[in-house]
């Protein structure tokens, strides 16, 4: 079944991570023509504007070394209630972040209808810490972890007390950054992993007629999560941890098409865009792109 129709909603957050700016990546990424952008490819497109964040200076943590966690909660219940609300209408979610906290959000929302549901996290980093293995604090570096049922019950019961996503589910692409703990929960879960050792060797093509095969066969539902430093900085500067050695535009653009015509995605979020860090707006053009892409764009 394609598309019918997409909800634009964007969640302005930087409190996941260190680097101010990401807040303004929902406005960047309008500003690069997302919406006009899906208008052209015949889908019926609505914005909802954005959630809004609250400020740290009000925020009330508890004892805890995770980052601004009440406010990110905050954020993150809501954007679960709204992509629900989303999802329950017949609507197609697209998230615009903010940091990758931002998937904890949608996930939670998107976990409601989809009891089984794949993610493809499409990421230099695994973001699989928790607690006691972030090197940071960051929450940013936590959200798949937090989606599994692993970490701060503040986060993990977020819209439902219950693992969102199961690790056989997910498939991490690009992945060049991993922390210690990180790869010993991969291992430990049996998570599946292209990481840019793997896209070297077999070409962005077979990497993703695997992942789509592997999804199509055990879920229900894919959920499609892109962290733009994925992307190689030399296409996407304007991210707040650039990790050198990524995937190109064009591998991203071909993964984004080929997912197009496998007609697997029912959900999807593009986070991590920081304008600050960005030239002349060229992190958000990419994205646009490669929602372009995924969204059924064609050469011909
Ligand atoms: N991201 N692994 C590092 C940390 O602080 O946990 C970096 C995380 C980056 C997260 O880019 O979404
Ligand atoms: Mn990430
Ligand atoms: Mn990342
Ligand atoms: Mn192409």
């Amino acid at each position: 079944m394609s598309i019918q129709k997409i909800s634009v909603i964007g969640l302005p957050m930087d409190l996941g991570q260190a680097r101010r700016g990401v807040d303004m990546g929902p406005s960047a990424i309008r500003c690069a023509g997302i919406i006009e952008r899906l208008e052209r490819l015949n889908i019926e497109v609505e914005d909802l504007g954005d959630i809004m964040v609250g400020r740290p200076e009000n925020a009330n943590d508890p004892e805890t070394n995770l980052k601004n966690l009440s406010l990110v909660a905050a954020g993150n219940t809501e954007l679960a209630a709204k992509v629900d609300e989303i999802i329950e209408s017949g609507s197609f979610p697209l998230v615009l972040g903010g940091d990758h906290s931002i998937a904890i959000g949608t996930l939670a929302g998107v976990a409601k209808h989809h009891g089984n549901v794949g993610v493809i996290w499409y990421d230099a980093h695994g973001d699989l810490n928790t607690e006691e293995t972030s090197p940071s604090g960051n929450i940013h570096g936590m959200p798949l972890a937090v989606s599994m049922g692993l970490g701060h019950p503040d986060l993990i019961n977020i819209h439902g007390a219950y693992p969102k996503v199961k690790p056989e589910n997910i498939v991490i692409i690009g992945a060049r950054s991993l922390d210690e703990g990180e790869k010993a929960l991969i291992r430990d879960k049996g998570i599946k992993v292209y990481s840019m050792h793997e896209i070297d060797r077999m070409g962005m093509a077979r990497v993703m007629e695997e992942c789509i095969e592997y999804l199509r066969e055990r879920t229900v539902g894919v959920h499609l999560s892109l962290d733009l430093d994925g992307v190689d900085p030399a296409d996407a500067p304007g991210v707040g941890t650039p990790v050198i050695g990524g995937i190109s535009y064009r591998e991203s653009h071909l993964a984004m098409e080929m997912l197009a015509e496998a007609d697997l995605i029912t959900s999807a979020e593009f986070v991590e865009v920081n304008p600050i860090l960005d030239e002349r707006n060229k992190t958000a053009i990419v994205a646009v792109a490669l929602m372009g892409s995924l969204f059924g764009e064609k050469l011909l």
